[in-house]
């Protein structure tokens, strides 16, 4: 199973180290195609390449996935056109937002109900979501 990982890079990346953890669980599902989403090194400069470059690599693979699964605790651009673009290909989209946060999920994504959002706290919270999601899933 391929996984495409999305989480924000430009709308800041105070959540970088979820995301790496995140991704860590996500290895036990299948591949994850955006593994550099996690690191700490990713600064929200982004990666040093050209913008058209990483949306025509990014784009591909959210073409490739199985199953694309966005955090969306920090509101990014590029994570919502992510789900866009997975919703309009039919793939499907598991959002994972943060209660403990100080954000607010957008309506955009709360209120679709082609994707499936659940809320955690903790990462034992994201594990057993995950492990449930992913057994489905399989079947
Ligand atoms: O709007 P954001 O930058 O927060 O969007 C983050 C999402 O878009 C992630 O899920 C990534 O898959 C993708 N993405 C956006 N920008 C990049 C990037 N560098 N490198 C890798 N993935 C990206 C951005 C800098 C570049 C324009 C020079």
């Amino acid at each position: 199973m391929k996984i495409y990982f999305a989480g924000s890079i430009r709308g800041g990346r105070d959540d970088a180290g979820f995301y790496a953890k995140l991704i860590e669980v996500l290895q036990q599902y299948g591949t994850v195609l955006t593994e550099h989403i996690g690191l700490k090194t990713l600064t929200d400069n982004g990666e040093q390449r050209p913008p058209e470059e990483i949306f025509e690599r990014d784009t591909a693979w959210v073409k490739e996935a199985s199953v694309v699964v966005a955090e969306v605790t920090q509101p990014s651009l590029g994570v919502g056109y992510e789900i866009g673009l997975a919703e309009s290909l039919r793939i499907p989209v598991l959002c994972l937002f943060r209660t403990s946060s100080d954000k607010r999920l957008s309506a955009m994504i709360s209120g679709n109900t082609y994707c499936v959002v659940k809320k955690y706290d903790s990462i034992d919270d994201a594990v057993r979501i995950l492990a449930e999601y992913f057994k489905k899933t399989a079947k």
